[in-house]
């Protein structure tokens, strides 16, 4: 993994890696790896379409420009991206109430109501980064494409999500290999008003600042079977908690069937499973509520070795690394 950013003198005691004290800091945290790239990978839908791609590179470069307290980028999306957007929703509407978690349907519920989330337009990123910030503190940041499991995390440690901006193929609206804005806004988005959810994000944030790389790719997983791809029991049944089932017609499905195998969700087991990032899971942890997850994390959290603990002062959007207790 791509460490961020190249060279720069350690003030800090508690460790010898670079991170971002403050939430501005976060401008130098946006080194992405290439993987699943429609340029040269046969697996992604978009590969081999030219005029996708350079609409991909284009939406990115617009992402890279962006600077903290920047306003967000207002993207003017063509006639076809839109159609796109309405398949994908229109088709994750209906499946909502059997497979989603009652967090979910509530947040996204008052996201329509309120004339934020529609079937016509791919809705502003700005408006849904205000209206997450106003539930849970949580704000978007553009990036562009997929981020190092270092920078990706150590924003959540600010309540920062960084958020694609570009379209999934058109061929494929059910599902993508990459997170792409239909994802962010039908997946993350309403899970990001979740007070628990997003407690649960920026602790696995907080715990990725200074960490070793062994330990990254621990915390990256864990962010990965719970945050992106989670289960939950909800009146007897499964039910997605995770924004990558969410916003995938055809895997959410899949999760909450008995086709896939269904573990209980233990930080330890899970932070050590490999998972498939191109595909459909073969497996899915499954945990009883959010606030479990946030439970176990902690316990996870207290038997990790390490010399300080990072604390987040939300008045000055800065990190401080302090002694353990
Ligand atoms: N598979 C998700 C979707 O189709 O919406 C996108 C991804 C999220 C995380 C990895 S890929
Ligand atoms: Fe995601």
């Amino acid at each position: 993994h791509p460490k961020s950013p190249d060279v720069e003198v350690c003030e800090d005691e508690g460790t010898e890696i670079w991170i971002p004290h403050h939430i501005s800091d976060l401008d130098k945290c946006g080194h992405v790896v290439v993987k699943y790239e429609p340029t040269d990978d046969p697996k992604h839908p978009g590969y081999g379409d030219d005029a996708y791609i350079a609409r991909r590179a284009e939406l990115n470069a617009i992402a890279r420009t962006y600077k903290h307290g920047d306003p967000l980028p207002q993207v003017e999306y063509t006639p076809a991206e839109q159609a796109t957007w309405r398949t994908a929703y229109t088709a994750l509407k209906e499946l909502r109430k059997d497979f989603t978690c009652s967090e979910y349907q509530k947040n996204i519920e008052k996201m329509e109501a309120a004339g934020l989330i529609t079937a016509e337009r791919i809705p502003s990123i700005q408006a849904l980064s205000d209206y997450i910030q106003r539930r849970t503190g949580f704000q978007l940041r553009p990036c562009g494409g997929l981020l190092s499991a270092r920078d990706f995390l150590a924003s959540l440690a600010f309540r920062v999500f960084q958020t694609t901006f570009y379209t999934r193929h058109p061929s494929k609206p059910h599902h993508c290999p990459e997170p792409d804005v239909i994802h962010e806004i039908l997946g993350h988005c309403p899970m990001f008003a979740d007070p628990e959810i997003a407690q649960v994000s920026q602790e696995i944030g907080l715990l990725s600042l200074g960490a070793s790389d062994e330990q990254i790719e621990r915390l990256a997983t864990l962010y990965w079977f719970t945050v992106e791809f989670g289960l939950c029991e909800q009146d007897g049944k499964v039910k997605a908690i995770g924004a990558g089932l969410i916003s995938a017609y055809g895997e959410l499905k899949h999760a909450c069937s008995d086709v896939p195998e269904h573990k209980p969700f233990d930080p330890a087991v899970t932070a050590v499973t490999t998972y498939e990032d191109s595909d459909y899971q073969p497996m899915y942890f499954v945990t009883k509520s959010i606030k479990d997850v946030m439970d176990k994390l902690k316990t996870y959290a207290a038997s990790m070795s390490k010399s300080f603990v990072n604390v987040y002062d939300p008045y000055s959007q800065t990190v401080r690394q302090m002694p353990p207790e």
